[in-house]
């Protein structure tokens, strides 16, 4: 048996990588609070109407690892003039590098009412560069009233978010907005010289690739360790997909709980995803097969996304 050729499945009725991926907007509420709107003369935030216009961006401090808050804003109030207060937009400088080595996330969660929030990032010229589903609610994980996005920028410079609702962009809605630099990137050690990187927080998603993956899902260090260790290319596809298809992959599976074969150092086991999506993989890093001890150590991304991983 070679170690790279065995893989185990373990059930697990947990998720490292990604919570259930609901989408949850009440239509209906949101058609109420449009009608609504558009009767009620409501009173325009602080910043209004300055922040209606990327020219108009309100700089945010200076971001850091420090979680920091900004507004609240009221989008949706319609001004004397008649017209309504539909965007509003937050320029920040952040840092960039290709590939990146920072990543950024902004969300408006704590938000629990009325409709959801919607953003996008845009350049200096006023072009969409990130909204991670086009058409979608970007970043939403169903949360229902908010929005969540983790941007890793390719260069340094100012960025610029633009904020509205969703779907019928002008309702009513106050929000405040979150943000803070993410430990994405940071390096946790290694194993087998093979460096694990943190993804900041496991419900960060970069969509940021290497040949290997996506940066730092769990999925990529096992590609990364394989391909360093074993010049073994294993495609891609979500973490459970590892044990579906170990046969394309070219690796053999070894059931959890009917396998009398134990796990080696360098195994892949596979953590199964109750809901069918996502999974987890992880590497065999030491294995104790004595009686009384009997356990393995593994080395992975994006579960802790600390030490822990490496541990
Ligand atoms: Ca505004």
């Amino acid at each position: 048996m070679k170690a790279s050729n065995l893989l185990i499945l373990v059930l697990l009725t947990i998720c490292f990588v990604f919570p259930l991926n609901y989408i949850s907007l009440t239509a209906a509420s949101a058609d109420d609070r449009g009608v609504f709107d558009s009767q009620v003369n409501i009173v325009k935030d602080q910043w209004d109407p300055n922040d209606d216009t990327l020219a108009g961006a309100i700089p945010l401090p200076s971001i850091s690892r420090t979680p920091q808050t900004h507004g609240p804003h009221t989008l949706g109030a319609v001004y004397t003039n008649g017209t309504k207060d539909t965007y509003d937009w937050v320029k920040v400088l952040l840092e960039g590098s290709n590939p990146p080595t920072k990543c950024y996330k902004f969300d408006t969660i704590g938000s629990t009412s009325g409709p959801s929030t919607y953003a996008g990032i845009w350049d200096s010229s006023g072009n969409l560069i990130w909204e991670p589903y086009p058409g979608d609610k970007p970043g939403d994980y169903g949360m229902g009233n908010c929005f969540r996005i983790s941007f890793a920028p390719l260069y340094t410079g100012w960025y610029y978010l633009r904020i509205r609702t969703y779907v019928n962009a002008g309702q009513e809605k106050t929000y405040s907005l979150n943000y803070k630099e993410l430990t994405w990137g940071d390096n946790l050690g290694s194993f087998n010289g093979v460096t694990v990187y943190s993804n900041g927080e496991t419900t960060c998603g970069s969509f940021r690739y290497i040949p290997t993956g996506m940066m730092w899902q769990c999925v990529e260090y096992v590609n990364r360790y394989y391909l360093l260790k074993y010049a073994k290319d294993l495609g891609s596809g979500n973490a459970r997909t590892y044990w579906t298809n170990r046969d394309a992959k070219g690796l053999i599976g070894y059931p959890n709980g009917l396998s009398t074969t134990p796990p080696a150092v360098g195994d892949i086991i596979v953590f199964d995803d109750p809901s069918g999506q996502y999974g987890h993989v992880a590497i065999v890093r030491s294995v104790d097969l004595a009686p009384g001890s009997m356990s393995i150590r593994i080395c992975q991304q994006n579960c802790f996304n600390d030490a822990r991983d490496v541990d």
